[in-house]
């Protein structure tokens, strides 16, 4: 059950904040005049929208938990046969942030809180085989994005659906089987209409419409991504939680040998090319390579990174592509308490903004002091931004920008 909780205390405690944010395994944040702690249970952050959930799937053993590992640092077991059943995996990840790490520098603060975003895994799906599929899409149906796993790591040892190595079919093949599972669930919606019609009940007209235009398009082998749709068309099927829907970053997982290999570098672009202009990003990674950074200390990733010649693990660009891919941002706020990233959708403004902090900064809005973080970093500070008359004072309808450092004043 979400709960919000209250407690009023003077001054700031961080120790209090912290032995209470893990009694309640929850985020802790105090308002400006620091008298007011709130404690916002997980489940009552979901419900904000504070998480965004991507679904990691692809064909049977293509790397899905691998990669799985690599994001959320367990050590989950990987297998040389494909799994057929068992446990939706759930892991949290940090959304890395270079200018989290500066500011942190800066205030060194109590406590550092990045943007996350939660992944899950699963098993894969089949091509041809509904009944399984349905389990899949069931359960990763209200996910936000989809990361597709397409394998191109040789391994005659580990077990593969086909003979042949081949990442655009793999792609092809799997895209194939989200549209057939929407198709599926299109027919059974527009049925249950027309048996509701038997029985004198009249159809929401929208929503007949919608489907009809989403069969046209399925039946064509189209992914709905690709698809326009109005604002009133996206509201009337918002419920019906499609996947061939959800935007998708395709994620090829190249061999160890491959990783700066000619023949790698033609698959990614092959693939890249194929998917020109639709609603994919397409990028490169080496699963069981990503895993063992993960499992390193920061200063041995680093000098492994160095011996490979790569400037960072690609797992951050494929964190980070689906944050973009997603429309998402981060505002920042920071002090010596606590530096921390919010998420939010591009285009919102200062007052919803500050509602993602706490529901009485966005009822009690007065205005909000924002600095872009290369005006921060420049100018030496929040004391030489304002100094400098950067430190700009907003009002309710500001669009915030990604990387903004704000501070709400807020009367409740
Ligand atoms: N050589 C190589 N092997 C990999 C790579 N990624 C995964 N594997 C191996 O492939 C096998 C399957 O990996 P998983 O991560 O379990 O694949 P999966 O997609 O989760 O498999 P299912 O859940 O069974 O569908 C394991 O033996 C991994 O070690 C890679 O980048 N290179
Ligand atoms: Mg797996």
């Amino acid at each position: 059950m979400p709960f919000l909780l209250k407690v009023n205390i003077r001054s700031t405690d961080g120790q209090l904040l912290s032995h209470l944010s893990k009694l309640f395994k929850s985020d802790c944040i105090q308002n400006h005049n620091q008298t007011v702690l709130c404690i916002i249970s997980n489940s009552y952050a979901r419900k904000r929208g504070s998480f965004v959930k991507i679904a990691i799937i692809g064909l049977a053993n293509s790397g899905k938990t691998t990669i799985f590992n690599a994001l959320t640092g367990q050590n989950l077991e990987t297998t040389v046969y494909p799994t057929v059943s068992g446990e939706l995996h759930r892991g949290i990840v940090k959304v890395p942030d270079a200018r989290i790490d500066r500011l942190a520098e800066f205030y060194k603060p109590r406590k550092i809180t990045c943007a996350t975003v939660e992944y899950i895994d699963y098993i894969g799906l089949t091509k041809g085989d509904m009944d399984q599929n349905r389990k899949v899409f069931d359960l990763i149906k209200d996910a936000d994005a989809v990361v597709h796993v397409v394998r191109s790591f040789a391994d005659e040892v580990v077990a593969y659906p086909f003979e042949s190595l081949d990442p655009r079919r793999d792609a092809e093949t799997l895209e194939l089987e989200m549209v057939f599972g929407d198709l599926e669930l299109v027919d059974k919606r527009l049925q249950r209409m027309d048996e509701g019609m038997k029985r004198g009940k009249k159809p929401d007209e929208t929503e007949k419409r919608v489907l009809l235009k989403c069969r046209d398009a399925l039946e064509q082998e189209m992914p709905l991504r690709d698809i326009p749709f109005s604002e009133e068309e996206e509201r009337a099927m918002r419920h019906l939680q499609f996947m061939s829907i959800k935007p998708e970053v395709i994620a090829l997982n190249i061999s160890e040998a491959d990783l700066n290999s000619e023949r790698a570098r033609h698959q990614l672009t092959e693939l890249q090319s194929f998917y020109q202009g639709k609603q994919v990003t397409v990028i490169s990674l080496c699963g069981n390579i990503e895993m063992e950074i993960a499992q390193l200390s920061p200063d041995e990733a680093k000098s492994f990174l160095d011996d490979l010649g790569i400037e960072e693990p690609a797992l951050n660009k494929l964190i980070h592509v689906s944050y973009e891919l997603l429309g998402l941002i981060s505002f920042l706020t920071c002090g010596e308490d606590e530096v921390r990233a919010w998420t939010i959708r591009r285009g919102i403004d200062a007052q919803h903004a500050a509602g993602k902090i706490h529901s009485d900064i966005e009822r009690g809005f007065i205005r909000a002091e924002v600095v872009s973080f290369d005006d921060f970093v420049s100018l030496g500070g929040m004391a030489g931004a304002r100094e400098k008359g950067q430190l700009r004072l907003e009002g309710k309808l500001y669009e915030v920008r990604d990387g903004d450092i704000i501070n709400f004043r807020f009367n409740v």
